[in-house]
């Protein structure tokens, strides 16, 4: 017999979580049923490997280290679990594709492996274990990236190169930054940074800063013509920082701890309408306005769109999101 179970979670980057899992039999494994049978597996360094579904005769998944196997897939299943919360009990989504069914997390990808990535093909997050300094890619708002690369294939399919690339790539930041401030963790608090845990570059700097994302060498703070030759993660930065400069607004601040300055492109000052407009905005444009080749000029004006149909032409919140989009040089 089967039945819904919530387990322990000893995580590596989020301390100790509730994860949904299954029992079966005299055993347990890591299938949540509370959310569509999200499945975490073991790819035992294989590429792709045979996937071995985590279980086990306890209940609980992962010691808090990196060399305990089972700490990877509870920090992925944690990640992959409150990313489906986010989008269910926020955005009104019921997973990915919004029809009730869960995707599927595998860890432990080859060797040395220093990324992560979403696939249609197998409708599955895959994670791999790092290299040299860098940690295990399974930190919250990584998984909420390759999980939100889905919700974007499944609603716009932003073709990812060009502009609609790096509007694919920041939509993975925007709710990757969203999903960490809702699952409001004291061991992973919310922050406009992405991958600041894993230690990519090995010297403790983030991969990436959506209030200024020029900070990490190579993305773009601002849009200009010619941005679509680049690198969809450098290309995002337009994008993140739309994100941030309409959240928290321009100049300096701190959130949770976290310094921020933002500047912006005219050298106007950008007042916030908050975070959660700022993602509601984001999803609905997403969903309901984009298309696969959407480029800046069209995320600005289905943003606006969205932010007219909820709030009204005069409302702060379009003043907001129109400011934000000219402090980051997208214009009408
Ligand atoms: N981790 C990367 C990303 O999700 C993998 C890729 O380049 N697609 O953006
Ligand atoms: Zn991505």
């Amino acid at each position: 017999w089967q039945a819904v179970h919530n387990g322990t979670g000893n995580t590596q980057y989020s301390g100790q979580v509730t994860l949904g899992s299954t029992q079966s039999g005299s055993s347990y494994n890591l299938t949540d049923a509370g959310r569509g049978n999200h499945s975490t597996y073991d790819l035992n360094k294989g590429t792709p490997g045979t996937p071995t579904l985590f279980s086990g005769p306890d209940d609980v998944w992962g010691n808090g280290l990196p060399a305990n196997s089972e700490t990877a897939g509870a920090d992925a299943a944690y990640g992959a679990g409150v990313t489906w919360d986010y989008f269910k009990n926020v955005q009104g989504r019921s997973g990915i594709r919004g029809d009730g069914v869960g995707a599927s997390s595998r860890v432990h990808y080859g060797n040395n492996y220093s990324n992560a990535f979403w696939q249609d093909s197998c409708f599955c997050m895959t994670y791999g274990d790092g290299y040299g300094n860098t940690e295990p890619l399974t930190a919250l708002d990584v998984a909420a990236h390759e999980m939100t690369h889905g919700v974007t294939s499944a609603t716009a399919n932003l073709v990812y190169s060009g502009e609609s690339g790096g509007l694919n790539e920041a939509t993975s930041d925007i709710f990757a930054a969203a999903v960490e401030f809702h699952a409001n963790n004291p061991q992973d608090v919310g922050d406009y940074l992405v991958g600041e845990k894993i230690d990519i570059r090995g010297n403790g700097t983030p991969l990436r800063y959506m209030d200024e994302p020029s900070k990490d060498g190579p993305s773009k703070d601002y849009w200009y013509a010619g941005i679509a030759n680049q690198d969809v993660h450098y290309s995002s930065g337009p994008a993140n920082h739309w994100f941030y400069l309409a959240s928290e607004g321009s100049g300096s601040k701190t959130v949770n701890g976290v310094d921020y300055y933002s500047p912006t492109s005219d050298g106007l000052p950008v007042t916030a309408i908050g975070r959660d407009k700022a993602a509601l905005i984001w999803y609905k444009a997403l969903t309901t306005k984009f298309n696969s080749t959407t480029d800046y000029a069209g995320a600005r004006a289905g943003t606006l769109a969205v932010a007219t149909e909820l709030y009204g032409a005069t409302s702060p919140e379009v003043k907001g999101v129109t400011d934000a989009w000219a402090g980051v040089n997208v214009g009408d």
